[in-house]
């Protein structure tokens, strides 16, 4: 996430992004969707259906537009993550809501299954107030909850440690220390979310149907996942959805973490023909060997 660092100061001044900018317009997207259909994994939420960078760029781009019709002059970009934009604390200052000890933004009374983003225009718009009061109470849920012991304490996260970044971002090796803490969370985790009383009390179902989990979610076993070839990952699994991110090599090093830690007798077959796949790729074949003796350990082989 070498980004973070190189887009420091495009953060510390807007101007940079666009000269002309006045006001900032911080919008949330709901994505809660139907529980996780797969009992054999676990696939974000957030990544179970359309890339939201897409979903919600094209609805800003609609916005603009509206705008447009207001407002001739206007001259606005649309970011979605992609930009080196400090999302939540923009959403904090617009009077979205407040960062929760699990370092997400929670709308009060929504919860915080919300993805972010913002609108530089150059238009002078009323200023929000910002969100001041934290609403977290003596509440620990999400700290105690975290599989790999990812917070270093509230509101403060080691990103190495956190499955978003082990299964999501490091094109590495996952280190065998945090690989039993990933269980069966193929792609990012949600527990520090699910667990969090805004979010139980109040989630509402998404009306974007982008979000709508993907068929092969429910339909594909773990061990028929791990004997795709590339070009069926490319036509079957990546097409406009965010699990492309860590690109092929990288889905099928979490499996191999995710069906190690299964311990299940029935997946060895799988293993040794991916191993024999993936022979000449030394971090795939570190990660199925992984794989194989847990496997072997759990069976007591
Ligand atoms: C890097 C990143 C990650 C990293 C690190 C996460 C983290 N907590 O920092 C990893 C890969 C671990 C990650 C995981 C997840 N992420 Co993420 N991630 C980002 C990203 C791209 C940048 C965040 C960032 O800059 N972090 C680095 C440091 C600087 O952040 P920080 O130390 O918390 O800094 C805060 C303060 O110190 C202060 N601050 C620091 N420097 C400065 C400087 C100035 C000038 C000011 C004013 C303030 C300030 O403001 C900061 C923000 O509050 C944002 C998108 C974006 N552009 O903002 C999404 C984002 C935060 N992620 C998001 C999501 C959904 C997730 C996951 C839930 C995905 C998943 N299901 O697997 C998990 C949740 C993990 C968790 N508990 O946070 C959403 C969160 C939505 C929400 N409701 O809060 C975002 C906003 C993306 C989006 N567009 O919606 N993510
Ligand atoms: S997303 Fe999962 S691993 Fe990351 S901090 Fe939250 S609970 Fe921990
Ligand atoms: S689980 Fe509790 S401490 Fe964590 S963010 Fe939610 S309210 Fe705050």
């Amino acid at each position: 996430m070498g980004y973070l660092e190189r887009h420091a100061p495009l953060k510390a001044d807007l101007k940079m992004l666009l000269p002309s900018v006045k006001s900032v317009v911080v919008v949330g997207c709901n994505y809660y969707g139907p529980d996780q259909p797969s009992p054999e994994f676990q696939v974000a939420r957030y990544a179970r259906g359309d890339d939201y960078h897409g979903l919600m760029k094209a609805l800003l781009e609609q916005l603009i537009q509206a705008l447009k019709t207001h407002y001739p002059q206007l001259e606005a970009r649309a970011f979605v993550d992609s930009g080196p934009l400090l999302e939540r604390e923009l959403a904090v200052r617009a009077g979205l809501g407040w960062i929760g000890k699990n370092s997400c933004l929670i709308v009060p009374g929504q919860g915080s299954w919300f993805l972010l983003g913002a609108l530089l225009t150059n238009l002078d718009l009323p200023v929000s107030e910002p969100f001041e009061a934290l609403h977290c109470g003596s509440c620990t849920r999400c700290l105690d909850a975290c599989p790999t012991d990812a917070f270093v304490g509230p509101y403060t996260l080691d990103a190495r440690k956190c499955i978003a970044y082990l299964t999501i971002e490091t094109r590495e090796e996952i280190p065998t220390a945090l690989r039993s803490g990933i269980g069966s969370h193929l792609f990012g985790c949600d527990v520090c979310q699910e667990v969090c009383p805004w979010n139980v009390r109040f989630a509402q179902p998404t009306q974007q149907s982008g979000f709508f989990p993907r068929a092969w979610l429910s339909e594909k076993r773990l061990t028929e996942l791990l004997l795709l070839t590339p070009h069926e990952f490319e036509l079957q699994i990546a097409p406009r959805s965010p699990i492309k991110r860590p690109k092929y090599r990288g889905f099928i090093r979490n499996l191999a973490v995710v069906i190690g830690n299964s311990g299940r007798r029935d997946t060895l077959p799988a293993l040794a023909e991916a191993l024999e796949r993936h022979q000449s790729d030394p971090m795939l074949a570190t990660h199925l060997r992984w794989a194989m003796e847990q496997v072997e350990v759990a069976a007591g082989l």
